[in-house]
């Protein structure tokens, strides 16, 4: 078989264009592809909702590629372990009761690959800058356009989608909500209305917290993962994943009830 390079360029512009098109109005847009946004869109995926993820850079996993300080293991605690285990990445318990270890790699690509194979879609190397709202006063879509487009400072004009939810999950930075916060200062559902910002690192506090703060924070849009957190004032916890996976868990489980 001769190889045609005309055949494999329409290839990969047929197959992204309709993977594109069959993708502009969804059930849920989840920014960022980290661990809380990978488990929310696996769980959402799984119900049989249509579900995309826009990540700014080439691979999702966010922060849980590295571990702890770049040491590729990530720990969970109990009640974080059966979504592992219901994800099939391989735990070991640590030597101290209810502490549990994974490969962060294996966690990443295992997580990611579930979530694409029930039916979520990913589109990396794409940022969300800003997002859709009508009169209703709602969230209806996101803006994007290429992170290459974003590097290198170029002015190009974004696209737009439409979608019934948006799951805030990009990690300490909370970058959608920020849009939202900037664009109509002291309308966001925190208790000042705008974004309490993320405190000191306190594992145990913050882990529970995680969970406690996702949820709606403003018509149409859910924060997840340490969005959460930075969103509703709650503090870091450093180097321990059950909660981002938790909380992606509850987030997919709250939008479910209202789809
Ligand atoms: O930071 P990240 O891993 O978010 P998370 O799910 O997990 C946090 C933990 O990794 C760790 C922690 C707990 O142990 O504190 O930090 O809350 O992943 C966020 C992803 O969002 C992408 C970013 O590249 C990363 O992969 N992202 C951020 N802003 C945007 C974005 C944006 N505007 N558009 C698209 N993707």
């Amino acid at each position: 078989m001769r190889l045609d390079e005309l055949v494999i360029t329409r290839a990969i512009v047929d197959g992204y264009f309709k993977k594109l098109t069959d993708n502009l109005d969804v059930d849920v847009a989840v920014v960022g592809g980290g661990p809380s946004g990978l488990v929310a869109a696996y769980k959402l995926a799984k119900a049989g909702k249509r579900v995309v993820i826009y990540e700014r850079r080439l691979s999702v996993g966010g922060g849980m590629w590295g571990g702890g300080m770049l040491f590729n293991e990530i720990v969970v605690q109990e009640e974080a372990r059966k979504i592992l285990d219901e994800l099939d990445v391989r735990t070991a318990p640590y030597r101290v009761a209810g502490y549990y270890t994974a490969d962060s790699v294996e966690a990443v690509s295992t997580i990611t690959s579930k979530a694409v194979k029930v039916g979520a879609i990913v589109f990396n190397g794409i940022s969300v800058e800003d997002v859709v709202v009508h009169e209703d006063g709602r969230i209806q879509g996101l803006v994007i356009n290429w992170t290459a487009v974003e590097m290198a400072g170029l002015h190009v004009d974004p696209l737009s989608i439409h979608c019934k939810y948006v799951i805030d999950a990009t990690g300490h930075d909370t970058e959608v909500v920020k849009v939202v916060a900037r664009k109509m200062p002291g309308k966001l559902l925190t208790p000042t209305g705008n974004i309490e910002g993320e405190k000191f690192m306190s594992p145990d506090r913050a882990e529970k917290l995680t969970i406690e703060n996702t949820r709606e924070v403003f018509p149409g849009l859910y924060v997840a993962g340490m969005a959460a957190n930075a969103t509703f004032g709650g503090p870091r916890m450093g180097p321990i994943f059950g909660g981002m996976l938790l909380s992606g868990a509850k987030v997919a489980e709250e939008i479910l009830s209202k789809l």
